[in-house]
């Protein structure tokens, strides 16, 4: 049997009288140094995104605000999730295509990533990651 695709932490939580407090912390919900960090909001209506893989990095998605759905895709099977709590991590390895959809307006995605930005560990086209899989 397989390893699911998808691979959800659990992120402390910290609430009292005043309101919530979340904890991403290394060898806790973090399994790697963070390097970069990104979120993204704003996303207009009907707009989906990502339709990418990587070559080496591992990110872990939090939906801080709102919700999204996140499909992930190994060159044989697809496996799909909704995020909507900022108590649930998405962890995400190399290897694996994903795409974001049905954005909440309100969706704020915090991504907490183990590597600097470099587009040649992009994979954008597919059919070239089917065969990069597949090698
Ligand atoms: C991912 C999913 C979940 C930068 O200059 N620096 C950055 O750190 C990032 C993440 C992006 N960019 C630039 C590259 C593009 O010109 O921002 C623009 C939008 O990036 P992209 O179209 O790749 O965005 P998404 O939402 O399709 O994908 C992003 C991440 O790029 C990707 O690594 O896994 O979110």
């Amino acid at each position: 049997m397989s390893a699911p695709l998808i691979q959800l932490v659990d992120i402390p939580q910290h609430g009292d009288a005043r309101g919530q407090l979340s904890v991403a912390e290394l060898g806790c919900a973090l399994p790697f140094v963070v390097r970069r960090v990104y979120w993204i909001h704003g996303t207009k209506p009907g707009v989906s995104r990502g339709f990418h893989a990587h070559k080496q990095l591992h990110q872990l998605c939090v939906c801080v605000s709102g919700s999204v759905r996140i499909s992930l895709f190994d060159g044989r099977r697809e496996e799909s999730v909704v995020l909507d709590s900022s108590a649930k991590g998405l962890l995400i390895g190399p290897g694996l295509w994903r795409e974001m959809h049905d954005f909440s307006p309100d969706c704020v995605l915090m991504v907490f990533a183990d590597a600097e930005y470099a587009e040649a560990d992009y994979i954008r086209n597919r059919a070239e990651f089917i065969k990069y899989v597949a090698r």
